[in-house]
């Protein structure tokens, strides 16, 4: 500030000065980031050599950043506020690493990185430098519970972070860009769900600085009047802040946030004393400054300042050029430098001073490093809610019908850390004995007959699987736990999503300070091979293709064959931490095999022979069965049946897997079975029949290091689908018993002649089952009604 002001506002002279110097630092910090490699503190004159020779970085967006920062540590000191700051345009991290060593915070993490002259050069070094850190607001940077990277989740991640947590505040920064994304123009509906008297706060400000990379952006161009509508019409109280002039919009920041403090108070004494539950209008903050803010105004006689082109290095070729060179310098100390750094290259004291202390630092809050605040569940025995299987395939039960009154227990006894998230399919996949105990989070209006509406609901059903990734996203790395239950086929509507957290995961391993985080737990049914109510459209399994391509340590994908193998199964992942684990069940009655305590030592194993099934006990096998899924594992028992009844002279094993990751070598994956115990059951040369629920290739991208993988013939979902029957379904992509059964006559060797009468009564079977469906409409008894009768010992399960 080069002279004093008459603009009037909250701020004493002294106190716009101050902040003023800190936004000044922060943005000297940034630049520095993007462009020096030494002569930090610029004590000599700048020459080529201290510029880096790769220019990368963000300093569009960054100004804004650091004005909001600096404007909500004030506030923050002031109320003693318990706040983190999401980071929409993420491609700031220059900007969020500068407050990050300002607060101190940076430097207690990296201590080689200190607050002094040297550190400084390190910081500036290491930004966008090969070994160095990330150009965005990663997984390093303290307090960054949000990339940033891939463009839309900031908002959703704010909302996961606030639930459940009452007294947190969450400054979400948008990017005017990120807003146009889908899951972003989404996410401002996320208030409906939001309970002001159980949950915490979400501060949303729009960062409208016109554009993008290349273009202006769509809220900035459609006038002021309808942005302002389109806000209150998600139920937000607009405020706006707007100019470029520093000390007014200072002033004006100021005000605006203490107005939008003061109502968010309001909101929550209303709510949490007065037991008002009615729908708030919360504030949201408009802030339109210029992009690339007190940057160069014009670079080769173009503008720079407040247009697109200051998205990312405004000032190229600096090294080659002088005149930029010169150019870049200017800017650098317009700053000021040598009035914000002592001689030490430390923050002068009237800097470190405005900062919050320890904790209150949103670079330090501990809910921002989620594992720091994360408590166990207490779970409910899981065995308490077995499905009482006498014999193998009795009784008929749905498996999700099973879990869903464990799940209500654990809603129960975890009223503050789980919740379960949905698109509106809760119910419909057969969990709705969660209902028994709360209801839907809804804040919103409510009618006669609604099922299950309440604000106090710990079920987050939204029909928007965007939504529901993220707010669990914000929520796990905030330090609780879930579940998100969908559609098997539209779970791939978050498959970024999904990348995006893999990487986080996998990052955050590596990085001591950051806490492991509960795993994210998907439990996909409604899945490929029961679509009777649907058809082709809601038939894909191609999520476990896409997830087996993720780090190895950080993917899951378990196939439990019936209910009490899927109880034992949840039970594992929500105890597990730091992983995505996909669990893909049944919802329809369905038969059940093993009792719990076969199930928990299945599920144990991950994958192995069942004994009771088999016929080669003592023996070479001629034939391997294998199955992985509950429709398969149904096939392939009812195809070991009829070899059993047909060739009874043939050994068969039947091999069924839960854990998906134990097919790949122990080399490739933490669960991957020893090859010797990998051949000593799939054996070394005999013919193996995998009946598979998802596309077959995953089955030979996992195995085709195993010794037998030429003798692996696999059978799966081959893009074959229609509104029909279940049984319709499998033939028609070649996985029904019948089919196994011709496959194991095709495949082992001498049988193709000796077992031609069995293979022809296969294919008349086929026929049989086909023509009945299209008489009656339904599938035939012989399907239908099939049980598994052969006598076993039940010891042997
Ligand atoms: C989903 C997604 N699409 C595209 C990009 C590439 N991208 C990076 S920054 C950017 C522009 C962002 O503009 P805005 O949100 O307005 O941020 P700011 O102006 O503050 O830099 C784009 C398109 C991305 N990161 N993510
Ligand atoms: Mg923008």
């Amino acid at each position: 500030m080069d002279t004093a002001l008459d603009v009037h506002g909250p701020l004493t002279e002294d106190e716009l000065r101050r902040l003023d110097a800190y936004w000044r630092a922060a943005n000297y910090l940034t630049v520095g980031q993007i462009y020096l490699l030494d002569n930090p503190l610029l004590h000599e004159p700048l020459a080529p050599e201290h510029v880096k020779p790769r220019l990368l970085g963000h300093w569009g967006t960054s100004p804004g950043l650091n004005l909001l920062y600096a404007h909500l540590n004030r506030t923050i000191t002031q109320r003693d506020l318990d706040a983190i700051f999401v980071t929409g345009p993420g491609h700031g991290g220059p900007a969020i690493v500068a407050n990050t060593w300002l607060e101190g915070t940076y430097s207690e993490l990296y201590p080689s990185v200190g607050r002094d002259e040297t550190g400084m050069a390190r910081l500036f070094r290491q930004f966008s430098f090969p070994g160095g850190i990330p150009s965005h607001v990663a997984p390093e940077v303290p307090g960054s519970i949000h990339e940033g990277g891939e463009l839309g989740y900031s908002l959703m991640h704010a909302y996961g972070a606030a639930f459940d947590n009452p007294d947190l505040l969450v400054a979400c920064v948008i990017g005017d860009g990120e807003a146009e994304t889908g899951p972003l123009a989404a996410s401002w509906l996320s208030n409906v769900f939001l309970n002001p008297a159980r949950d915490g706060v979400v501060l949303p400000i729009l960062h409208l600085n016109g554009y993008k990379i290349a273009s202006p952006t769509v809220l900035d161009r459609i006038g002021h009047d309808d942005l302002m509508s389109m806000l209150r019409g998600f139920g937000y109280e607009p405020l706006v802040v707007d100019g470029d002039e520093p000390e007014r919009v200072h002033q004006e920041l100021a005000a605006t946030l203490d107005r939008a403090l003061d109502t968010i108070a309001a909101i929550q004494r209303r709510a949490r004393v007065d037991g008002n539950t009615d729908r708030p209008r919360w504030p949201a903050i408009v802030l339109r400054t210029p992009k690339g803010w007190t940057g160069p105004r014009e670079v080769d006689g173009k503008r720079v300042e407040g247009t697109f082109r200051a998205h990312q290095v405004p000032i190229n070729e600096v090294r080659d050029n002088p005149a930029h060179l010169a150019e870049l310098e200017r800017w650098l100390r317009s700053y000021r430098p040598e009035e914000l750094f002592d001689a030490t290259g430390a923050p002068v004291t009237e800097l470190t001073e405005l900062a919050p202390c320890g904790d209150r630092r949103m670079s330090a809050n501990p809910h921002a490093n989620g594992g720091m605040v994360l408590r166990d569940l207490v779970l409910p025995d899981f065995r308490d809610y077995a499905v009482d299987v006498g014999r193998p395939g009795e009784p008929m039960a749905g498996a999700t019908g099973a879990l869903g009154g464990w799940v209500r227990d654990v809603i129960s006894a975890n009223p503050d850390r789980f919740r379960l998230f949905g698109p509106d399919e809760v119910a419909s996949n057969r969990l709705g004995a969660a209902f028994e105990v709360t209801d839907r989070a809804f804040v919103g209006a409510t009618e006669t007959g609604d099922d299950h509406l309440s604000p106090d609901g710990r079920v987050m059903e939204v029909l928007s699987e965007h939504l529901c990734q993220g707010w669990l996203e914000g929520y796990l790395l905030t330090g609780r736990h879930g579940i998100f239950t969908s559609y098997e086929a539209f779970i791939h509507v978050v498959d970024s999503m999904l990348n995006q957290h893999a990487k986080w995961l996998k990052t955050t391993r590596g990085i001591p300070w950051r806490r492991p985080v509960a795993s994210l737990n998907y439990l996909l049914s409604s899945h490929v091979w029961r679509q009777d109510h649907n058809g082709f459209s809601h038939q894909d399994p191609g999520f476990i293709d896409h997830v087996a391509n993720k780090k190895a340590e950080v993917v899951r994908v378990y196939l439990p064959p019936d209910a009490n193998t899927l109880l034992s199964t949840m039970d594992h992942c929500l105890r597990s931490r730091h992983y995505i684990n996909v669990v893909v069940a049944g919802k329809q009655p369905a038969p059940n095999w093993l009792p719990m305590d076969a199930a928990i030592q299945h599920c144990r194993r991950g994958l192995g022979i069942w004994q009771w099934a088999s016929t080669d006990e003592g023996q070479e096998p001629d034939v391997v069965l294998a199955c992985a899924g509950d429709v398969p594992t149904l096939e392939t028992l009812a195809a070991a049946d009829l070899l059993h009844r047909h060739l009874p002279e043939l050994k068969v094993r039947v091999v069924n897997v839960v854990d998906l990751m134990r097919l790949q070598p122990a080399s490739e994956h933490p669960h991957g079975l020893p090859d010797r115990d990998f051949d000593t059951i799939f054996t070394r040369d005999k013919q193996i029949i995998f009946a598979y629920h998802g596309y077959p290739w995953l089955i030979h991208r996992l195995t085709y290091r195993r010794t037998n993988h030429g003798n692996l013939h696999v059978r799966g979902y081959k893009e074959e689908g229609t509104t029909t029957t279940p049984f319709d379904m499998v033939m028609l992509n070649d996985l029904d018993r019948f089919h196994l059964v011709i496959d194991v006559i095709d495949r082992v060797p001498g049988l193709a002649v000796r077992a031609a009468h069995l293979r022809q009564a296969m294919v008349d079977a086929r026929q049989e089952c086909r023509d009945h469906t299209r008489r009656y409409g339904e599938d035939h008894p012989m399907v239908a009604e099939w049980r598994w009768v052969r006598e076993t010992d039940p010891t042997n399960r």
